[in-house]
Parts: C-alpha cells; structure tokens; sequence
C-alpha cells in the first residue's frame, strides 16, 4: 500500500515499551499517507499486539517488526477509521473504515473533557436549566463527558455523543463532587459540537457541604516507618524485563489496558504468555431519569492506561524502587511521556512459613516477600491501582485498589433505595465496578486444560461410610460455550489450568488453580441494555482458543457499542478448549453500597484473584529461603 520515504530504527525487541519516536514515526507516515490531516483526532494508538511466534523465536540483536494499531476519528466529519502502520516498513498495512452503529464508537478524547464544558456553557436551554436552579455563574459549573452507553434511541444512532451531568464548584480549591447538580442532563453530539437533547427534570438542592480534603487538623501521634533495603533491591531491570528470584517477564504499558505483562515465567517454566485487565465496566443502579445510563467501561471508551498518574517516591511507593515511564499518544497523535507511570519494587509480606518441631525443639521462620509490578490511573472521579504481585513460592495475584471519590447526586430524602446519603443531602448511588482479566495461560507450555472444580458434600453411603467425607467434583472444560462459568462460594469453586503433555513427579499434568473471590458479576437485568453490551460481566470465567485479534473482553469498538460484542461474539464459534492454546478470561470486582465512610474520600477497598501452583512444583518450591538474620529480628 502506500509508503513514506523514511522507515525508523526497530527496537531490540517485539515486546520493547512504545517510544516517543516511534508514536511520531507512525503518525508520520500517516500524514504522508494522507490518513491524518489537520482535522484528524486520534481515539488511540498502541503497539500492535506482535506474533506470538515470532516473540518467541526473536533472537537478540536482531531488529524486531513494529507494527503501530491507530484509531482515528475525522473532528469534521465523524468519520472513524482503523489503522495499522509498519514502522520497518513506512507502509500503512491496512486501512479501514468503522461503522459506528454496526460496531461501535471511538473512546472519548482528551479533548472532549474541555469542549463538553464549552459546549453547555453556551446552550441558552442548558442555562436556563441552571438558572431555574439558582445557578447563574457558568464559569463555576463543571461538565463532566460521561459515556452515553447504547439505548436505541433514534436520535442516537451513530452519533458520536456524550451524556453531560454538572456539578456546582464554587472556587478553585473546592472538589465539584460535593455539589452534584441534579435534574439535568445534556446529551452532547461531539462532532456538531452541540446539545441536541437536554433533560431537565426535578429541581433539587444543590448540597452544600464541602468535600475538601484540607480542612481537618493532622493528627501527631503518627511515628515515622522507613523501609530501607541498604544492600538495594533483589530484583533486576534491563529495559523492561524484571528478574526476580526465579521470576522472569517483561513489561508493556497500553493507553488502553494500561500494564500488560508479558511471558511470565518461574525458574525458566512458563506459566502466561500475556496478562492485562482487557475490561472494565462501572455500571450504576439508580434508576432516576437522569442517571439511569451511567455505566463507564474504563478502558474501552476512556483509556485508562492514558489518565495513568506519575508515582512519587515515599508517597506512592515505598523502599528501593524500580520505575518505568510510559508513553502514549495524545488527541493529535503526538506523544506524551507519563514520567514514572510503573512503580515496581519487592516487599516484605509477613510470614512465609513457620513451624516450631515438638519432637526436635527446632524453631523455623521464613519471611515472604513479593514482587510489585503496579500503576494508578483516575478516570474522572475514581482511582484505581492494579497491583500485579509475584510471590517467592510460585503464587500470583492480581488486585486493583478502588479509592478517589464516589460519584454524587442530590439525595432525594430519607429511605432512597438507590442511594446512600453520605453528607447533608448528598447521595452516592450504588454501583458495581467489574474488571475482566485476560490470561493468555501458558501453564508449561501452550497446550492447556481448565478443569473447573467444586467441593462436594456426598450423602452417607457407600462411597462415604461414616458421613466424613470431603467431596471434589472436577469437570472438564471442553468447548467455549460450556466454559462460561460462574462462581460458586458455597462449593469453594475453582478453575485448574494444567498442561496435559508436562506431569510432575507422580505423574500429574503440571496445573495453576485461578481461586476467585466468588463476588457477583453483573448484576443488571438480563433484558437492560447494559447487559447486552457488558456481556463479560455477566460471568466469572471464559475459556477461549486464541485468537491473535481478541484482546478486549467487550471488543474493540466499547463507546456506544451494540450488544454482543466481545466475548460473547468470540465464544460464538464454540471452539474446543480442552488441550489447545487457550485464553482465560476472568471477571471479578466489587458491589459497592456506599458507606458514610467513603466520604468525602475513599479508603481503598479492594478486589482481585490469585493463580497458586497445583502440583506445578513437586514441593514446597521455598525451602531454600534463608532465615532472616539475628540481627533483623531485634
Ligand atoms: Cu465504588
């Protein structure tokens, strides 16, 4: 296809972090190409996703293909497009047209935060609205781009749009959450760049108590706490691969996923080939006209892994730390370096293992410690952490910190079911926040099996003479379609990925055991919109084969989608899971009924999973853990 005269420098390696050179690289080729002009937008850029084969079989020293995956958004005309630019090659290697209705709308721009506000500002109906509510100071309302989700409506279809909520802040210090302006909603069409649809409803106090942080005397009885590792840090960074006691992987950032990680191996044993959280979803359940739609995919319509912070030392992030900037790209497609967006470093975590022997008087402890790979992003009024943790004794866990602050409205009066009055008439509805990690297993190799398996309670008989007996019942997973799978607390439900070709020393396929939190997944009527365009937060678990071009649990295209996209499309082809190269996709999070307490900041709370070896070792993996010395216990 078409080509620009001058092809870039290749990274050492495919799974390299994104350059700035590299953003600027692909956007000029795009220019050259005629694809970008001075009216394109970009709703993203990242590299890529590279051939598993040929990550595998790259040898150092040799440069790597580049591929950069764009999306692009016409500011004049609405038009959407899908791109992908070589960068050893200077040519654009395809170029397509989106069909918005058919396939779903762009996520929202940086941009769009600043124009939704100009946009209201300027509509007399809006104004009118605020003032009726005593409001007569635009300058001092905020406008927030919420995504618009997909009702069907009319007037909606394949418009790119916003839903716009406002909240009174009256001076530069004050957080606007405080003082939610409700009753009204202005729906946004971005490219006219006007309202075409305001809802003006009841007419409700603005609440007036503040939210700021500041105005409370610190407390002095707190005593320092250092972490110092005066010999540095155990782990190893070159480029962005981590070594760590036996670990080995490497690490990406996405505008879009935000972290990703990349062969995760133990003592040179696979166990993944690529994991990310490839979704979110933050559905709200308050059913008033004028919030019923709240309902934000993070990653897909906003770009989580863009709003990353930069960490600070001592604050973020305690003790020897390793960081790694990220790059992406902004409206315009120029890069933007986030400095210090990936905190990793290694911490103590309690006890590993102890025992005091009665029989031998000896008295052995062994401390854990745990490797942090880990980022913050704040999507409006949330904040999130992703915490990805290595264990010395073979576990992983993933867990995502929620904290920032809750999403407000007016509160209507006393016995409100949808929400919790969490300051003089401020409510904060009830809402989910639902995470789907995509696990590319590679449990020993690509060849891999999901047993799902449940504790039993067997009835007294023959096979459980004197009514003690702890049942399992294990279930092979074979097809897509039988693979979505729910939690089950009550039977301790857990999923073995294990490889059927690689036993360990009784003979056993080596295996990693997923143990969720058992929480509830979605919990919007199967009928409501939402449900059909969040369909990955209908269930615990997926099992897929891999497909090189299915990375995002609720597909590629989540502002305004139509339902069915992502897994549930994937899953269409009902494919056989049972001994092939197979993805793990598991959704989990939080159901959150605001408590007094989450006010007017939240403390973290918490959801995530953990992967520990099942029969992966042929023992405890960490009895060559030394005691920590004398001196450190005192
Ligand atoms: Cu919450």
């Amino acid at each position: 296809m078409q080509t620009s005269e001058a092809p870039v420098d290749t990274a050492a390696h495919p799974l390299d972090l994104l350059t700035e050179q590299e953003i600027s690289a692909a956007r000029a080729i795009l220019v050259a190409a005629g694809i970008v002009t001075d009216d394109t937008r970009f709703g993203y850029l990242g590299r890529a996703e590279p051939d598993k084969t040929a990550v595998r079989e790259h040898q150092a020293g040799v440069a790597a293909q580049r591929v950069i995956r764009a999306f692009l958004i016409d500011a004049v005309s609405g038009e959407l497009r899908d791109v992908r630019v070589s960068l050893d090659t200077g040519e654009v290697l395809s170029d397509r047209v989106i069909d918005p209705v058919r396939e779903g709308q762009l996520p929202i721009l940086d941009q769009d935060f600043v124009r939704a506000e100009e946009i209201v500002h300027a509509d007399p109906e809006w104004l009118a609205a605020m003032a009726r509510r005593g409001l007569t100071d635009p300058s001092k309302i905020r406008a927030c781009p919420l995504s618009a989700g997909n009702y069907g409506y009319e007037d909606e279809l394949g418009r790119r749009m916003v839903r716009v909520l406002s909240f009174y802040q009256p001076d530069d210090q004050s957080p606007p959450w405080a003082h939610p302006i409700d009753g009204v909603a202005a729906y946004v069409d971005l490219v006219a760049g006007r309202v075409f649809r305001l809802i003006d409803d009841e007419l409700m106090p603005v609440p007036e108590e503040s939210g700021r942080l500041d105005e409370v005397a610190h407390r002095t009885t707190l005593k320092p706490i250092e972490i110092t590792q005066p010999e540095g840090s155990s782990l190893e960074l070159s480029g962005n691969q981590v070594s760590w006691q036996n670990w080995q992987l490497r690490v990406g950032f996405d505008a879009r996923e935000g972290l990703t990680l990349h062969q995760i191996s133990y003592d040179d044993r696979s166990i993944i080939y690529r994991a990310a959280i490839s979704e979110m979803v933050i559905p709200y359940g308050d059913p008033s006209p004028v919030r019923f739609w709240q309902n934000y995919f993070d990653s897909g319509e906003y770009l989580l892994g863009k709003f990353a912070n930069s960490l600070e030392l001592g604050c973020d992030c305690l003790g020897e730390i390793s960081y790694l900037d990220a790059v992406v790209a902004d409206d315009f497609g120029n890069p933007r370096t986030i400095k210090n967006a990936i905190c990793i470093h290694e911490e103590d975590f309690g006890i590993l293992w102890k025992h005091h022997e009665i029989f031998t008087g000896r008295s052995d402890t062994r401390r854990q410690r745990r490797l942090v790979i880990s980022f913050f992003s704040t999507v409006g009024n949330y904040d999130y952490g992703f915490y990805w943790y290595f264990y010395l004794d073979g576990t992983i866990e993933m867990e995502v910190k929620a904290t920032g602050v809750v999403f407000t409205s007016a509160y209507p009066g006393d016995g409100y079911p949808y929400a919790t009055q969490v300051a003089p008439g401020l409510g904060a509805p009830s809402h989910q926040h639902l995470f789907n990690a995509r696990l590319d297993m590679a449990v020993a190799g690509d060849r891999n099996t999901v047993d799902e398996i449940d504790i039993e309670r067997l009835p007294m008989g023959k096979d459980n003479p004197y009514g003690n007996v702890i049942g399992r019942r294990i279930t092979r997973l074979t097809n897509e379609r039988d693979a979505m799978r729910d939690a089950a607390a009550d039977r301790g439900r857990v999923w073995r990925i294990g490889n059927p070709d690689v036993v360990n020393r009784f003979g056993e396929p080596v295996a990693y055991v997923l143990f969720p939190q058992q929480q509830p997944t979605l919990i919007a009527d199967s009928a409501s919109a939402l449900h059909g365009r969040a369909g990955f937060a209908t269930r615990s678990l997926w099992v897929t084969r891999y497909a090189p071009n299915e990375l995002y649990a609720a597909g590629d295209f989540v502002n305004q989608s139509p339902p069915g996209k992502g897994l549930p499309e994937y899953v269409q082809r009902d494919a056989g899971v049972d001994g092939e190269d197979i993805v793990v996709w598991h959704t989990f999070g939080l159901t959150h009924f605001p408590r007094l307490e989450d006010w007017p900041v939240m403390p973290v709370d918490r959801c995530g999973f953990t992967l520990k070896p099942y029969g992966f070792f042929d023992r405890n993996p960490t009895l060559d853990v030394p005691p920590t010395t004398a001196d450190h216990c005192h």
